[in-house]
């Protein structure tokens, strides 16, 4: 685990690396070092077991898990630690992502994983997630959050062609 890691973001597969490339460099943007895991629910069902419980000892606050069809992953991780877990269904299959939604979100009660949004979209959202969740008990990323969210307001109304007409 990378030292002073506060984020397991844990990837079922390397094809899986291309879907969430942004939320990793939105969480270096925000300044979170994470543990980048390529780990299996199904491949390597050991060493996810292992991570999950090693997890909250090892000073992790947050696991991210993306992860392709029958996705598995963020619910397995989630069984074996109580810290938060947000799980980003990924389009890496035949079915694009519902196969993976579906079989991430419907976790059964007492056990939730927060699910983001299918593919790259999810994995922005989890990260900007991770972010408020950390905030909580850290004033200068709550800073580092309003200025995202006025960035993100000053994007889109610059691309509103309404606002170009104006010469705003
Ligand atoms: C899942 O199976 C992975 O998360 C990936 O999305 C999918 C396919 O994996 P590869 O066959 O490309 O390694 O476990």
């Amino acid at each position: 685990m990378a030292h002073k890691a506060v984020v397991g973001f844990l990837v079922g597969s390397k094809s899986d690396l291309k879907f969430v490339e942004k939320g990793l460099r939105l969480l270096e943007e925000f300044g979170i070092p994470y543990d980048l895991q390529v780990i299996s629910a199904h491949r390597t069902p050991d060493r996810a077991a292992q991570y999950a419980q090693d997890a909250e000892a090892a000073g992790l606050k947050v696991i991210i898990a993306a992860a392709g069809a029958a996705a598995h992953l963020a619910g397995a991780i989630a069984s074996r630690t109580t810290l938060p877990v947000i799980g980003v269904p990924i389009p890496s299959s035949e079915l694009k992502g519902l196969d993976s939604l579906l079989s991430t979100v419907q976790m059964p009660s007492g056990i939730p994983v927060a699910t983001v949004a299918i593919g790259e979209s999810g994995a922005v959202n989890a990260a900007v997630l991770t972010a408020e969740i950390l905030a909580l008990s850290d004033s200068a990323l709550a800073e580092k959050l309003r200025r995202y969210r006025k960035k993100l307001a000053r994007k889109a109304s610059r691309d509103n062609p309404a606002s170009r007409e104006a010469g705003k």
